[in-house]
């Protein structure tokens, strides 16, 4: 297989990925934006069409021999149009990131007023950080989450009415809530700004219908395909047809080169894998999970901003507890658990240490855990907080649930 391959050519390099492999079997993978791919689309990540230039867009492009990655690419963008029941659909950004700088790119000028969520309450770098090149070449206009954590839609309006952007960014990297995409197209049609949403870590939830989906409301939408959507690593942008050409353009020759046409092939399967009853019922159940993950962490003592959750992320709050996100993120890696250290709503703490702790359920549910596993995970998490057990015990109790739903067995 892959691996005896790799560890002919370059054991130094076959090493790492074994033990990555270890790794990934045998802790408890709790970081929202990750998941675990099938095997199909990995193969397809490192499959022949890694070889082949193919600039341009299928049928029209500006190398010879593309007449195989150009019904690839033309599958995989009929499956997201179908999937989503968008217009159209560029499946050739390399990362999230890029879907979105593509979209400033082509419906902004420099300077050009932006409106989006605030990164230290759960927006993205993208959306209008400072040290991004979105907040560095716009004028951006941040919103944020009141005390509940929720989004305040009335000051979102404020601020559109006092500010007139050109475009408004909806969607986040940390919001526990539905996300409201009708107020937010009412309050963009009523200062004539364009509507993108970022839907790179709900994206699973739109395609099942488990959550609202923003492709009626929104002029643009992009994503990343490797979060809940579960594919390789990389990003779409989805638009309204009179936007089709220019969003084309800004992909390509605006901000990239070459597409990665492998991981296009992977971005295929991955959507239809997404269209299969299965895929619906993981979404229902990553939610699910969430939820009662949330309620059996605020039973065993660990505030979660905004007491609650409705996707499939959630941040324990641990002002209270008087400790931070590096600490207690450094905390769980060492019982077992993966999770990242994330700002809270107003958070005293540097963006390095803060106070809170982001966790999802998305890879956790692909291994097959559900209501009693996230029962035993609140335990753990709140065992390791409160000191109420040893490491080595909550080290062992991580690895029973990871061996009690094995990940990649035959490999
Ligand atoms: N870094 C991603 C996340 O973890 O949410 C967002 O791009």
């Amino acid at each position: 297989m892959e691996l005896d391959i790799i560890k002919k050519e370059d054991p130094e390099v076959a090493k790492y990925i074994e033990l990555e492999l270890e790794r990934q079997k045998n802790t408890i993978e709790l970081i929202a934006s990750e998941n675990f791919t099938s095997k199909a689309v990995m193969a397809a990540c490192g499959s022949v069409l890694t070889n082949k230039y193919a600039e341009g867009k299928p049928y029209k492009r500006f190398y010879n021999g593309c007449q195989n990655v150009d019904k690839i690419e033309e599958l995989g963008v009929r499956r997201c149009c179908e999937l989503f029941g968008c217009d159209h659909a560029n499946l050739q950004p390399h990362s999230g990131a890029q879907a979105n700088m593509a979209v400033f790119l082509y419906a902004l000028n420099i300077g050009d007023t932006v409106m989006g969520m605030d990164l230290s309450n759960g927006g993205h770098l993208t959306h209008g950080s400072p040290v991004n090149f979105s907040g560095i070449n716009y004028n951006i206009v941040s919103y944020g989450v009141n005390e509940e954590g929720v989004i305040d839609y009335d000051n979102v309006e404020k601020l559109a009415l006092a500010n007139k952007p050109k475009l408004i960014i909806a969607g986040a990297s940390n919001y526990s809530r539905i996300i409201d995409f009708e107020k937010f197209s009412n309050i963009a049609k009523k200062v004539n700004a364009y509507l993108m949403v970022d839907i790179a870590h709900i994206a699973a939830l739109v395609a099942t219908g488990v959550h609202p989906s923003p492709v009626p409301y929104a002029d643009f939408v992009t994503t990343t395909t490797h979060k809940t959507l579960r594919g390789p690593r990389g990003g779409i942008i989805m638009c309204k047809k009179e936007h089709a050409q220019g969003i084309d353009k800004a992909v390509f020759p605006g901000i990239q080169g070459g597409p990665l046409e492998h991981i296009i092939a992977a971005k295929a399967i991955a959507l239809k894998e997404a269209m299969s009853s299965e895929f619906k019922q993981y979404a229902k159940q990553v939610v699910e999970n969430s939820a009662y993950l949330a309620s059996e962490l605020i039973n065993n003592g660990v505030d979660i901003v905004g007491g609650k959750s409705e996707n499939h992320v959630m941040t324990l709050d641990l002002r209270k507890l008087g400790k931070t996100g590096k600490d207690v993120a450094n905390l769980l890696e060492e019982v077992g658990i993966t999770a990242n250290k994330n700002t809270v709503p107003n958070d005293p703490q540097s963006p390095f240490v803060t106070s809170g702790v982001r966790i999802g359920t998305a890879a956790t549910t692909t291994r097959g855990m559900k209501k009693e596993e996230m029962k035993e995970i609140a335990s753990i998490i709140a065992d390791a907080i409160f000191e109420k057990d040893s490491i080595e015990n909550l080290k062992n109790r991580s690895y029973q649930l990871c061996k009690k739903f094995p990940l990649y067995e035959d490999m």
